[in-house]
């Protein structure tokens, strides 16, 4: 009895979100290992639901998405998405899988060496879906863990044809003549060294190679006329304004980044590392159920957090330091990205206050701006953060000339877009208005140098407040409001009276 009663208050609270916690009473009996290469409702129905494909998408989204991308094709096209390949630490030691972003914003299909090939067509549904998969191998399997078949790959993910990606080089060779147009994009990360994206990199990309080389080339002699056609910005055209499904699933991930926040405000404290406060927040998101950070966090102490990307986060931090923690997790596919900077005793000294409430005046002023309303564009809500955060400064005793401003105080930009990838800039017109449903971050900052031209109270303070913004018609939507930003808020929450718990 006793024991019993230990071990079930001891046992950590069930968090808000499906993270592979249930109650003992409802543990789902399924077979283990699965029979599937990635979280399905028949294998994790604690993860994906009965009528969703992924956590959170169902497999009509997905044909949706399908659709309205061949919609947009002239007739006589073909897409080709090709899946992201295992990458090496070193060796043969690999990192986590994580899908190319394109190939699963049209899939749902998490396994890599894998590739679509969408044909349009006359149909009613519009297109024809075939998909390559590296299919089961019991000997493989026995090492890495399962792989869907191709039966239930077809099945799952709607493909009118589901077969081995050994045959992912002749399929497509057949279609190529008979398309005029071919979306594809070779994988950028392959062709650094000669900075040229060939043609031939997107089988090299596949790896091992699946046929003879002979096969190849031909393909990509044909891939290499003037047919061939870069695929990502039609896909960056779909992936800007998100859909419900999207939206609720980026609030989740901002929820979990935002609590976590919180309660690394009241973790932190002064004696600690960097490294630890960067630990607890990652270990809160991963306990939240989020499958890995969307970046590598910035957790920056006292001037430390004057470099913009600080990341090596191994200084301890000091009595009176003001701390900056850039985080975010990714959650279901998609990246969250919040900025909170907080004084590590728990209390504004004067000069942190009035920095930081310049900074968070500013801020809010420029996530107004952020409806289809106003059809401001990024980049002039860029420029009209230059001038909010000069009249701001303004008003705290720093009379700054623009250029000064843009070049040493605020040396970023205010804004990009998130979603499934955390700068969804690449394909994005910073100077086009911003449209509903769009998600973009709004992120002024100010770090001052040790400099006789700014105030000495000043001096080494970086500050960064940033939110995501669901851009909306009349109004914004701020999607990380869990993270505490408020004066009283932020105090509070590093003093515990918000109800946030260190753990
Ligand atoms: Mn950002």
């Amino acid at each position: 009895m006793f024991l019993l009663r230990r071990a079930s208050c001891c046992r950590p609270k069930i968090p808000r979100f499906r993270c592979g916690y249930a109650t003992e009473a409802a543990i789902p009996q399924v077979p283990k290992p699965s029979a599937f290469g990635q979280p399905l409702f028949q294998s994790h129905p604690h993860l994906v639901n009965s009528t969703e494909l992924t956590p959170g998408f169902t497999a009509q989204e997905y044909e949706t998405r399908r659709r309205n991308l061949m919609d947009s094709l002239p007739d006589s096209s073909i897409v080709v998405a090709i899946s992201g390949t295992v990458k090496y630490m070193s060796g043969q030691i690999f990192y986590k899988f994580r899908q190319a972003s394109d190939f699963w914003y049209l899939t749902g299909f998490d396994e890599p060496n894998s590739a679509v090939i969408l044909e349009k067509t006359s149909t009613s549904r519009g297109y024809r879906m075939t998909l390559f998969s590296a299919g089961r191998d019991p000997a493989k399997e026995k090492w890495d863990g399962a792989r869907t078949s191709f039966s239930d790959a077809g099945a799952i993910f709607r493909a009118d044809d589901a077969r081995s990606i050994d045959h992912f080089a002749s399929h497509l060779r057949s279609v190529l003549s008979v398309s005029s147009n071919v979306f594809v994009d070779v994988p950028p990360t392959f062709n650094r060294k000669s900075s040229k994206f060939t043609a031939k990199s997107i089988l090299n990309y596949l790896s091992p190679p699946l046929t003879p080389r002979t096969e190849y080339d031909s393909v990509v002699e044909s891939l290499s006329s003037s047919k061939r056609k870069p695929l990502a910005p039609k896909v960056a055209q779909l992936r800007a304004i998100k859909s419900e499904a999207e939206l609720s699933v980026m609030r989740q991930a901002a929820d979990i980044s935002g609590r976590a926040h919180a309660k690394t405000m009241r973790f932190a404290r002064p004696g600690l590392s960097e490294a630890a406060l960067a630990a607890h927040f990652e270990y809160l998101c991963s306990l939240a159920g989020s499958q890995r950070p969307a970046y590598v966090p910035v957790v920056a102490s006292g001037a430390n957090a004057l470099i913009i990307h600080y990341t090596s986060n191994n200084h301890l931090i000091s009595e009176g330091d003001f701390l900056l923690i850039d985080a975010g997790c990714e959650y279901n596919g998609y990246a969250s990205d919040i900025t909170r900077s907080f004084p590590a005793s728990g209390t504004f000294t004067p000069a942190q206050r009035d920095l930081y409430a310049a900074v968070l005046s500013a801020q809010k002023a420029l996530i107004a701006l952020c409806t289809e309303a106003s059809g401001l564009s990024m980049h002039q809500i860029h420029l009209h953060t230059c001038v909010l955060l000069r009249e701001e400064l303004k008003q705290i005793g720093m009379d700054v000339q623009a250029r000064d401003l843009e070049q040493i105080l605020f040396p970023h930009y205010v804004a990009h877009p998130i979603g499934l990838d955390l700068h969804e800039s690449s394909n994005f017109d910073r100077s086009g208005s911003l449209k509903a449903g769009m998600v973009i971050t709004i992120e002024p900052g100010i770090y001052v140098p040790p400099s006789p031209s700014f105030p000495k109270h000043f001096h080494n303070i970086g500050i960064r407040i940033e939110d995501e913004v669901v851009v909306g018609k009349e109004h914004p939507v701020v999607l990380s409001v869990a993270a505490p930003k408020e004066i009283a808020d932020v105090e509070g929450a590093c003093q515990g009276l918000l109800g946030f718990e260190a753990f």
